[in-house]
């Protein structure tokens, strides 16, 4: 079979909607850091729509951690890469061009350089939560992460996205060159603050008139970004190729579905996002807020639940009926009274949700989205479960998500088998359990004074720490299944 490339495009045709414009003739106008599945079925899929009228807005690719296997994978077929839409029985494919080139950290000074080319107008981001080296709980610069260490002893040659923005900024500043956008599109908590407070306060370490500068000059808009994309499988590349008539060697699969909302500031110009279909705000926060609690609220009680029932995906979990109506009272009875979106039906948008998460043509595995999970239980459940308690309502659904966060990073399933648990805090978690034992209260204790997660509020609140413990009885003693049978 042909590889998918530059040359091949004709052949694309055939099968797929293909670039409407020539690929080679776009300049790049956004560098963008962190080029994973999400990023190249997002953002780069709007940027594709937009560059047969405005060419100007290509994007250069960058990851932001010394790994060659996506640009080895996509340099041979000229940065081509297919996105394939799923729904129930349908497949549509779409080969996207946007994606310009893709620049790999290895000590040398390219992917700095590249950020300081004048024609880039934007830095966009999309490293994951944990990737912004930052305190989960206050959403400070954590001073003590390794990587932060090592760059603020080296500023010049950094490692980390802190460190790789500020060098930028400070260099294009020292060439006369007006700075970037700082664009995050990672569903952190107030992504554009939180990301705009972790440069200032690296550069503030760095170089304090850098630091006024930076937080006087650059634009860092908030965004809401929203599709579901699965990390890409063998069968998937096969069945891609194969539909394609082309070998592709890294596609990326999704749904439909697909949203941005921007914060109307940028300082250095902009695509036409509004005729792309994004939603151009002066706040996004509300927004962003109905995202991170009904849809990765959700995911993430799906996750840990599904995964210690036993199930591997997030549509199988769906088609257990007790965990459906687990979640619709969740988001019905928990999540949206938190919400005041303007213009927005919390019933229809909490219907859509329960649709896409019942889509059996993507394979969502619960593991995945079980990752990370201490960097992504503040936004998700612990700011309604803040809003709860400030308004004196119930919290018992909220209290079961964490209980069973915290019953999945024990790292040990239902069945003694070991949880290959993924999270920059995982062998402290474990350590907890190993020590704790499996006493509900002395474990829901323990779990609780973990203040990058919890924060000192929530940990010493006794009526949260009686809601978890019941609930995390409850999982050790009858496990997930039975116990979520009991919230129905
Ligand atoms: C998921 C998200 O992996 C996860 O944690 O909850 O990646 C989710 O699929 C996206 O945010 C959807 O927009």
């Amino acid at each position: 079979m042909a590889r998918l490339s530059l040359k091949t495009l004709g052949e694309a045709a055939k099968t797929a909607q293909v670039p409407a414009y020539d690929p080679t003739t776009v300049k790049t106008g956004i560098l963008h850091l962190g080029v994973g599945a999400f990023h190249r079925a997002h953002q780069a899929v709007f940027m594709d729509d937009l560059l047969a009228k405005d060419p100007r807005w290509g994007i250069a690719g960058a990851q932001v951690i010394n790994n060659t296997q996506l640009r080895d994978a996509l340099a041979p077929q000229d940065f081509l890469y297919t996105v394939g839409l799923r729904s129930g029985d349908e497949a549509k494919l779409r080969v996207v061009g946007s994606l310009r080139s893709l620049v790999v950290p290895d000590g040398s000074d390219a992917l700095i350089e590249k950020m300081c080319d004048p024609t880039i107008r934007i830095v966009s981001i999309t490293v994951t939560e944990k990737g912004y080296c930052y305190d989960p709980a206050t959403g400070d610069l954590a001073m003590n992460h390794p990587g932060i260490a090592a760059d603020l002893a080296n500023p010049h040659q950094p490692t980390t996205l802190p460190g790789f923005i500020t060098e930028a900024l400070r260099r294009r500043r020292a060439a006369g060159t007006a700075p970037f956008t700082v664009l995050s599109c990672d569903n952190l908590p107030s992504n554009g603050i939180t990301t705009r407070k972790v440069v200032t306060q690296f550069a503030e370490s760095v170089d304090k008139d850098l630091a006024k500068f930076i937080a006087a000059e650059v634009a860092f808009p908030g965004t809401m970004v929203d599709r579901i994309v699965p990390a890409t499988t063998e069968q998937d590349i096969a069945a891609v190729s194969a539909q394609l008539g082309l070998e592709d060697a890294w596609p990326v699969v999704t749904e439909p579905f697909i949203q941005w909302v921007i914060e109307d500031h940028f300082t250095n110009g902009r695509p036409d996002y509004e005729s792309l279909g994004a939603e151009m705000v002066k706040d996004v926060e509300p927004y962003e807020r109905m995202k991170h609690r009904m849809l990765n609220g959700s995911h993430s009680m799906i996750a840990y639940l599904g995964y210690l029932a036993g199930y591997e995906t997030v549509a199988e979990t769906m088609a257990d009926r007790a965990f459906e109506k687990l979640i619709f009272d969740f988001m019905t009875e928990e999540l949206a009274p938190t919400l005041h979106v303007p213009g927005v039906d919390l019933g229809g948008y909490r219907d859509a949700l329960i649709a896409r998460f019942k889509n059996t043509a993507l394979k969502h595995r619960t593991w995945q989205i079980a990752m990370d999970g201490s960097q992504k239980l503040p936004q998700r459940m612990l700011g309604a479960l803040r809003d709860r308690l400030e308004s004196g309502e119930s919290f018992d659904r909220l209290a079961l998500g964490i209980a069973a966060w915290m019953r999945y990073v024990t790292g040990r399933d239902e069945h003694e088998a070991a949880i290959d648990v993924r999270d920059p805090l995982a062998d402290r978690l474990k350590k907890i359990a190993d020590e704790t034992g499996r006493h509900a209260g002395a474990l829901t204790r323990a779990y609780l004074s973990v203040e990058e997660v919890f924060g000192h509020d929530l940990g010493q609140n006794p009526a949260v720490a009686s809601a978890v413990e019941a609930a995390l009885t409850k999982l050790l003693d009858q496990g997930a299944a039975a116990t979520v049978k009991t919230y129905i």
